[in-house]
């Protein structure tokens, strides 16, 4: 399938994977409309992409969290944007690795308001206009950690559960529409991701990688525009990958 021409919605595209997707997609002539809430990082990210062959970029300065503006957003696309084929959701972040019972309050509201309630609201905005126009696919990101909770993780993984489920609900109710739906499902990709979950605490990110090979956010991306690039007929529902040295959420083989 060629993006040449085909409109790509990314949440999250200034750093990680959704700056890696944005890449990926517009090495394929794709356009490219990115979202995110640091509008600086998401121009080096629009830069980027148009160096690498992007047809044409429009950045949104977007907190996916706040209903009315995802709504606001979508509804006032100018018109040669408003016909998204392809949505990323992959905004999201981890708050702490806390047993639950002493969990921060603000951390699990920071995560389930994104990676539940967001993903949840910029699909609400964007899918009614796919079914209307009669093509679309939905990519979500969710995690190993929505398949198996790990400890001191509990509503993180849950916020990932609820991905999952959400990710299968959507696709049972576009039955009878050519809508496809995807969850892309990682291990450990080297990110921002754990500087974001340990509030910018650098020796304890780098702690999560140590003697791990981790994927990079390019493996997830070629994985996101494989499963984009399937013939219309062929609704790739899941895909599941972990560095080799990652069995599932829990279990690491880490190297001395
Ligand atoms: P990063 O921290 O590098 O990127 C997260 C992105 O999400 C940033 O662009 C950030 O942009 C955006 N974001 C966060 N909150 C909001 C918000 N409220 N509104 C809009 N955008 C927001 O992490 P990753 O690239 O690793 O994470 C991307 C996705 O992949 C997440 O859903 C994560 O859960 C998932 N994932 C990550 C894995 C990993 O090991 N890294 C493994 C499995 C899944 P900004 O701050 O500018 O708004
Ligand atoms: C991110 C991967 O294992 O750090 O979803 O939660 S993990």
């Amino acid at each position: 399938m060629s993006f040449r021409g085909k409109i790509v919605f990314i949440s999250g595209a200034s750093s990680g994977i959704g700056a890696a997707t944005a890449r990926a997609f517009a090495a394929e002539g794709a356009r490219l409309l990115l979202a995110a809430r640091r509008a600086a990082k998401l121009a080096e990210v629009a830069s980027e992409a148009l160096a690498s062959g992007a047809e044409s970029v429009h950045s949104i300065d977007l907190d996916v969290r706040d209903h009315r503006a995802v709504q606001n957003a979508i509804d006032t696309l100018p018109e040669e944007w408003a016909a998204i084929d392809i949505l990323v959701n992959n905004a999201g972040l981890s708050r702490g690795l806390d047993k639950l019972y002493m969990g921060r309050i603000e951390d699990w509201e920071e995560m389930i308001d994104t990676n539940v309630k967001g993903l949840l609201y910029v699909t609400r905005s964007v899918v009614p206009g796919m079914v209307v126009r009669g093509r679309g696919h939905v990519i979500n990101l969710g995690s190993t950690a929505g398949e198996l909770t790990y400890p001191n993780g509990a509503v993180y993984c849950a916020s990932k559960a609820a991905e999952r489920s959400i990710n299968d609900g959507l696709r049972q109710d576009l039955l009878g529409t050519p809508v496809r739906v995807t969850t892309v499902d990682p291990g450990m990709v080297e990110t921002e991701f754990s500087m974001v979950r340990f509030h910018g605490d650098k020796e304890r990110a780098a702690k999560v990688y140590k003697g791990v090979k981790p994927l990079t956010p390019e493996d997830v991306a070629d994985v996101i525009v494989w499963a984009a690039g399937r013939p219309a007929h062929v609704n790739i529902a899941r895909v599941l990958l972990t560095p080799v040295q990652q069995a599932n959420s829990l279990l690491f083989h880490r190297e001395e």
